[in-house]
């Protein structure tokens, strides 16, 4: 009799009508074949087989190359149950939509079944999924972002254990789009787009959106979170979690070379992206990378900002809409040196020195995890690394300290819940608008986020030993508009501060917003900075917080009567204590 995914992997094959259906069995032999093939019809270019071997340029079409958040769709029975974030389509709607783009839409083409792990494969925590798509180079992501093949197919046996999902390339035609996702199947349909986000239906749709539904039903969390370790001089390894919206440096923090590692201070990477956590024996929030690669932005990476990741991709490696070097290497702004003559653009034309980037923006590596330098030798541990510390934050040139810690978990979650960027040039055109992005999540809580508030502050009540929680801020900008923190490497010194606390032996000054570090808890030592900056850095003005205040009330009036009661006392506790001190002294 045919398992749950063989009737449903024939229910797909009706719908769609490709002209073969191919298991990947996660074979190198299957691998190597599907990459010759797409050698052979100019979907993947090969890079120098001396200094990129195995490595491969993808371009895609010029109107797929970023995760399209307007056509995502959160597709639950209840729209309160999506909440006023998410877009919203009734679930038989959005069958109806999408079912009549996926009729016929693999004609003439080949199905690939990708069974894959989210997770470490021993670990009980992992989950499976299934993605049936008609794009070859899905297929060769999916190998490097997850465990793929008969590891999964083992896992779920006859069960019906897994999240299916469909995908198909489509006609690419952007009107024709969709990725939804049914919370309540827990299933993902994916449609007219090839990009990862979009496609590669392990990274966000299951591993958050899916996930952070399943989560809030199980009592576990599923977050977009970095996870780091940071090894002090002892040899003891602290592990923290760290949420920032994108482009705020999250793959770079996650694969930092420790400024402080002449003082024994080393930081290991578990993860970049996602962050699942489970209550441990031990009372503490047990973490694991759900992913098995590095899907990382290309343009800014160098040996600066993360020699790690640029150690990594040299072998094994996608890249996706980055530029071509006539010695047939990979190309972007912001990469070591200039680009030489000769160098095709993303989009295969010559590039002539003028103003076109070579690159896309949002161009991309896909990275084995493992190849980093910088792995964790607990990077797969089954029972997952347990969590002492959450970081969050944005780039903020003006308000927020470079570190803070909150008073309790019920403020923390205030804190995260108020987390926000401004925005630069190079991703919307318009500088410094304040995008408002709880925990990160805004783009992936897969349910109405207001109940997400609930399910952390719940999580914080039934953990024995939660995390601390705290703020970081590395874009504080000084009166000349220059970033008056280093960055980078020196990141180190504010996790060493934040271990410290969590140890106990770092000092910290009460503020409204929080406890910032005293002026000497910071180590500072080898670095060059102004105490005047340090003071900058620490500052906490109580008229900004009062206009912060503001503004975060007003984000939360979308919640309406669903935003929990302790989120509102926060927001009024904060209110009172910024105007307290904004009370000039009579
Ligand atoms: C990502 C994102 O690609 O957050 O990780 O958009
Ligand atoms: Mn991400």
């Amino acid at each position: 009799m045919a398992s749950p995914i063989e009737r449903w992997v024939e229910e797909s094959a009706r719908l769609t009508g490709p002209k073969k259906i191919e298991w990947c069995d996660g074979s190198r032999e299957q691998h190597e074949r599907l990459i010759s093939q797409m050698l052979a019809d100019g979907t993947l270019l090969a890079l120098n087989s001396r200094s990129y071997p195995n490595c491969y340029l993808h371009r895609s079409d010029p109107t797929d190359v970023a995760r399209t958040e307007q056509i995502t769709f959160i597709c639950s029975r209840s729209q309160n149950d999506a909440g006023p974030t998410n877009n919203w389509m009734k679930p038989e709607d959005a069958k109806e939509k999408a079912g009549a783009l996926f009729r016929g839409a693999m004609h003439g083409r080949t199905m690939y079944v990708v069974p894959y792990l989210m997770g470490p494969a021993a670990s009980p925590y992992c989950k499976v999924g299934v993605e049936i798509t008609d794009s070859p180079y899905v297929v060769a992501s999916m190998y490097i972002m997850a465990r793929v093949g008969k590891v999964a197919l083992d896992r779920v046996g006859k069960s019906e254990d897994f999240v299916p999902g469909l995908h198909s390339l489509g006609d690419l035609n952007p009107d024709r789009r969709y990725v939804l996702h049914f919370p309540e199947e827990k299933l993902i349909w994916s449609i007219g787009s090839g990009y990862g986000g979009n496609a590669l239906l392990g990274k966000k749709c299951l591993a958050l959106r899916i996930a952070s539904w399943m989560a809030r039903e199980q009592g576990w969390m599923a977050e977009h979170m970095l996870i780091v370790g940071l090894t002090g001089p002892s040899g003891k390894t602290m592990y923290m979690a760290a949420a920032f919206p994108s482009a705020c440096g999250k793959t770079n923090l996650a694969m930092m070379v420790s400024a402080l590692e002449s003082q024994g201070y080393k930081v290991t990477t578990i993860g970049d992206d996602i962050s699942w956590m489970h209550i441990g024996p031990d009372g503490m929030l047990r973490a694991i990378n759900p992913e098995a690669g590095f899907f990382g932005v290309a343009p800014g990476t160098n040996s600066k900002t993360n020699p790690n990741v640029m150690a990594a991709l040299k072998s094994n490696s996608l890249f996706t809409n980055v530029g071509l070097t006539p010695a047939g290497e990979p190309w972007w702004e912001g990469i070591d040196g200039a680009a030489p003559a000769g160098t095709i653009d993303w989009l295969g034309r010559p590039h002539t020195g003028g103003t076109e980037p070579v690159a896309q923006a949002n161009s991309r590596y896909t990275v084995p995890a493992g190849q980093t330098p910088s792995i964790s030798p607990r990077w797969e541990d089954p029972e997952g690394v347990p969590i002492s510390a959450f970081l969050f934050g944005g780039r903020r040139a003006r308000l927020a300290p470079l570190v803070y810690e909150a008073r309790n978990w019920q403020h923390g979650v205030f804190v995260a819940a108020t987390m926000a960027s401004e925005t630069t040039a190079a991703i919307t055109g318009q500088v410094g608008v304040t995008r408002r992005d709880p925990m990160a999540m805004l783009p992936f809580c897969g349910y109405n986020m207001a109940r997400y508030f609930q399910h952390w502050l719940e999580m914080g009540r039934r953990t024995p030993k939660p995390p601390r929680i705290f703020h970081v801020n590395w874009f504080r900008k000084g009166a000349d508009g220059k970033y008056l923190w280093p960055g980078y490497g020196e990141n180190v010194r504010v996790l060493k501060w934040v271990m410290e606390r969590v140890e106990g032996t770092a000092a910290a000054v009460e503020t409204p917003i929080g406890l910032v570090p005293a002026r000497d808890s910071l180590t500072l030592d080898g670095l060059s900075i102004s105490p005047a900056a340090v003071d900058e850095l620490l500052r906490v003005d109580p008229a900004d917080w009062a206009a912060e205040a503001q503004a975060t009330r007003q984000f939360f009036q979308r919640f309406g009567d669903s935003l929990p009661a302790e989120i509102r006392q926060e927001q009024e506790q904060l209110q009172e204590r910024v105007g307290r001190v904004s009370v000039p002294a009579s």
